[in-house]
């Protein structure tokens, strides 16, 4: 069996607790093990003109090989061009787009750069999973430096319909970096066909069956892997979290009451702002809700380093603070509003009291608290899942109440329908959603990854033969 490597901008460390590290890097960390394999990535540190030598460790049958940045390049691959530019393009906000030539020539540094330190590490038939956003150009830096073994990318965020990824001024050298790959996996087969239809229309490519495209020289496949959660964790955290004394606590501050919960990383592509307003909707137009039900918005800070992450903190802290201004009474507080991690056995709690999970986002690529709140439910008496219609789960999650995160006042009626919804409804969506939780984990993605990748692009169709 090959060697895998993974390549990330964080890595998981080894001594993180399976209960800390989440359901993505537990099962790339388990699929090394497996195999015996390298996860290589950022250190996390910066050093002025650090050189491309990572530092490697050893844990069981996995290495770790660790590599500083220059922290100029950090800044314009890091802050710059993948959460300024690639982030906001891939989530449909033009608006918070910023493209700087120096922002691209610090990202394409940082992978010629990680390239060149990772080169020396590989063997030839190993095969290589570059995850994410931060690292498209990976490939493309590997193959000048002479590396012909097979190569993946998963692009865990939307990919944008052409009419938006045109406005990327790197739009043409960036697809071009990406048919460097073997095998390009995207979370949906709408994103998919927004891949390939930029392909055909712009790029001058060809398609065949199963995701093959033909691009200059190159031949190599797009298609879809939505990603999935280790569900049997959540059933089992879920379940032990019964009796317990964190249950009990929750349950005496709610005092009886609903709980609807929402747990997003603090981004602007979660539409929070839109989930209080609805949740205020809500409280407006069907006061018997009042001192009935909480909203309790869980919402870990990230990406402090961009001004855009600093003012959308703000905006929450004012509309929550109306929120409770104005419907709270001296023994009720509408909404919660926590800007902090929990490990996954406290979440699991949560989503199981929660008679609603609220997953809005105004685009995601897949959203897995959506999942997650699905597997935590107890069966006999499951909670209503309310979800963004721009989350790839929605693709999935068909028995979610699904809403569009622009129109506040629909939401508000759907908070209303799920919280009078009967049993035998309830019941019905959650087996709906739940069959495909179980069915697609997060295992059986690595493995479809891994396999795909594992054959040629010639494997995929006589299709190939016939348009060389
Ligand atoms: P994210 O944008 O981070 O991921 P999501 O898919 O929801 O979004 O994953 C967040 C993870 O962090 C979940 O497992 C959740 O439990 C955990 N988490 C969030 N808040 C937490 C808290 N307060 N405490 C502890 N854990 C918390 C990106 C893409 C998504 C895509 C994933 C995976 O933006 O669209 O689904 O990658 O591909």
């Amino acid at each position: 069996m090959a060697r895998l490597v993974i390549v990330s901008n964080r890595v998981a460390s080894p001594r993180e607790r399976a209960a800390k590290a989440g359901g993505l890097a537990v099962a790339l960390r388990e699929a090394l093990s497996q195999r015996g394999g390298l996860w290589f990535g950022w250190s996390g540190e910066t050093q002025v003109g650090a050189a491309a030598k990572p530092k490697i460790f050893r844990s069981g049958r996995v290495t770790y090989a660790l590599q500083d940045l220059d922290p100029d390049d950090q800044r314009a691959h890091y802050a710059g061009y993948a959460n300024g530019t690639l982030w906001p393009l891939c989530h449909y906000r033009l608006g918070s787009l910023s493209f700087r030539r120096s922002d691209w020539e610090g990202y394409r540094r940082v992978n010629e750069h990680f390239a060149r330190s990772l080169l020396p590490l590989l063997k030839p038939d190993d095969i290589v999973w570059v995850h994410d956003y931060h690292f498209i150009p990976l490939a493309a830096e590997l193959r000048k430096l002479g590396f012909m073994g097979r190569v993946g990318y998963f692009h865990h965020i939307p990919w944008p319909t052409p009419e938006v990824f045109l406005s990327l001024p790197s739009h043409a050298a960036l697809v071009n970096d990406l048919s460097h790959y073997d095998l390009v996996g995207l979370q949906t087969e709408h994103d998919v066909r927004a891949l390939l239809t930029y392909i055909s229309s712009e790029a001058r490519g060809w398609i065949a069956p199963a995701g093959v495209v033909g691009l200059r020289e190159r031949r190599f496949r797009v298609a879809a892997f939505p990603i999935g959660i280790d569900a049997e964790a959540f059933v089992q955290d879920a379940a032990a979290s019964v009796g317990s004394e964190e249950e009990a606590r929750l349950a005496s501050s709610l005092a009886g009451r609903t709980l609807a919960v929402g747990v997003d990383r603090l981004d602007y592509s979660k539409g929070l702002p839109n989930k209080f307003a609805a949740f205020g909707e809500l409280l407006k137009h069907y006061p018997e809700h009042r001192s009935q039900v909480t909203l309790m918005q869980i919402a870990p800070l990230s990406r402090g380093e961009v001004a855009e992450y600093r003012a959308l903190r703000r905006e929450l802290e004012e509309l929550g603070g109306a929120i409770n201004g104005e419907y709270a009474e001296f023994d009720w507080v509408p909404l919660r509003y926590l800007n902090r991690p929990f490990p996954r056995a406290t979440l699991a709690a949560i989503y199981r009291m929660a008679r609603l999970g609220v997953v809005t986002p105004l685009r995601d690529g897949m959203n897995l608290v959506a999942k997650e709140y699905v597997a935590a439910q107890d069966p006999r008496d499951p909670g209503v899942l309310i979800l963004s219609r721009f989350a790839g789960a929605a693709d999935e999650l068909t028995g979610a109440l699904m809403v569009n995160p622009y129109d506040a006042e629909g939401m508000a009626d759907a908070f209303n329908t799920a919280l009078t919804m009967p049993i035998e409804e309830r019941r019905e969506r959650w087996r709906t959603n739940m069959d495909r939780v179980e069915t697609n984990t997060i295992h059986r993605w690595c493995e479809r990854f891994i396999a795909d990748l594992s054959h040629s692009v010639e494997d995929f169709g006589e299709a190939v033969e016939s348009r060389l």
